[in-house]
């Protein structure tokens, strides 16, 4: 009830902040999930940066770091909504809205962090992107966001010690079949819930790249992480459709290419956080059960393939990745 009132009073809002006349400076509200000294806090205040400078402080952003406007479903409504002017998101929760985002998801789909920015590049960014402009949101880049491993309160060294146990997962219907599939039961819970789920014991575990398990402090009360690596979902940097629709076209320009330009920077970032986290959780103790043949996990994956293959557009880009060089 409460988040519906805040919705609608921060879209009222926005609508009155769109009316003003157009080349006036205008202010851009934006959403981060994460802190603001993270690799995307800080790649987002880098495009805000730029997009001041390249427009002369016409249009100026302002980022509100550690999900300060909501959590991530609600951050994704808001957008569309044009109550959040950009935001960086992980794709998986646009699953159930944006067909194309399935197959970035799948496990084990990407060879390495190459061929995925080479994949966003070409077909896969531009289904993405065509989809979420379907759904009011205008896609400008694409971040980086490594590897998702399993991480759990009890060790996990083969699937089926997976069994019965409770797993954290995004909104997605691809996640719950992924984690059936693993012969785990999947649990659909905002990020900033999942801490004190573990640490209460309503959830087992719950899966997530290294800097991410690190910053949130899950390491703490999951001790174990199991180098499964078994998705590689990278995130977008939009704007809303509304915003984006009463630029100009030489600004349109200046706003992609500085998402553009924030985006190098990102990923350098998180390469160098991604070696950091797993060194500051590995001196805090965590147990690191590495994973050296994927094979037993990968050939579980084999009914979410043929449930996602059975679309001949999302077939037809399972194909076309594998077929990125
Ligand atoms: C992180 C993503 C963030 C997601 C989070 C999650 O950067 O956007 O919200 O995972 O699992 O890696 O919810």
């Amino acid at each position: 009830m409460l988040t519906r009132f805040r919705t609608a009073l921060l879209a009222a809002v926005a609508a009155v902040g769109l009316s003003a006349t157009p080349g006036l400076a205008q202010e851009w509200r934006g959403w981060n999930i994460h802190a603001a000294d993270y690799p995307n806090g800080r790649g987002m205040d880098r495009f805000g940066e730029l997009v001041a400078q390249r427009t002369n402080n016409r249009i100026r952003l302002r980022t509100y770091h550690s999900a300060t406007l909501g959590q991530q479903d609600e951050a994704i409504q808001q957008m569309r909504l044009g109550a959040i002017d950009f935001g960086n998101f992980n794709l998986s929760p646009f699953n159930n809205l944006a067909p194309s985002t399935n197959v970035v998801t799948l496990p084990f789909l990407f060879r390495d962090v190459g061929h995925s920015h080479r994949v966003m590049a070409g077909v896969g960014g531009e289904e993405i992107a065509r989809d979420l402009d379907g759904i009011g949101i205008i896609a400008l880049a694409w971040y980086d966001a490594g590897a998702r491993s399993m991480y759990t309160r009890r060790p996990v060294r083969v699937p089926a010690d997976l069994q019965g146990m409770k797993i954290r997962v995004q909104t997605s219907d691809l996640w719950i079949d992924i984690m059936r599939a693993l012969g785990a039961n999947a649990t659909p819970l905002p990020f900033g819930e999942v801490f004190t789920s573990l640490q209460s014991g309503v959830i087992d575990g719950a899966e997530n790249n290294w800097p991410s398990y690190e910053s949130t402090r899950h390491f703490e009360v999951a001790r174990f992480y199991t180098t499964t690596e078994h998705s590689n979902v990278p995130e977008v940097l939009a704007v809303s459709r509304q915003r984006w629709a009463r630029l100009s076209d030489a600004d349109k320009a200046i706003v992609r290419q500085a998402a553009l330009d924030s985006a190098t920077y990102q990923r350098e970032l998180w390469a160098a956080r991604e070696t950091e986290s797993r060194a500051r959780v590995t001196a805090a103790g965590v147990t690191v059960i590495e994973i050296t043949d994927r094979t037993p996990w990968s050939n579980l994956m084999a009914p979410v393939y043929a449930k996602y293959a059975a679309d001949p557009r999302l077939a037809r880009m399972v194909q076309a990745i594998r077929e990125t060089p």
